[in-house]
């Protein structure tokens, strides 16, 4: 089991906070993506290593800014 947090900037309301956990889950190999406004997070669960880049691209295309921290 892989967890990775990402610092995600750029997010507002519970609507940002959706949409990104539907493009983060959207990535392979992601099991699951909870993301938290007031934290500007989001953790990354998979039950392999996958290419963050995918994941931060996800992220960008839809307007937001991620980084990953672990
Ligand atoms: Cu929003």
């Amino acid at each position: 089991m892989n967890r990775t947090v990402l610092k995600i900037e750029g997010m507002t309301c519970d609507h940002c906070v959706h949409t990104i956990e539907k493009v983060l889950s959207a990535v392979p190999g992601v099991e699951k993506a909870e993301v938290n406004l007031k934290q500007k997070s989001a953790v990354i669960i998979s039950d392999r290593p996958i290419d963050m880049s995918n994941a931060i691209f996800a992220v960008e295309q839809e307007g937001y800014k991620a980084i990953v921290i672990s």
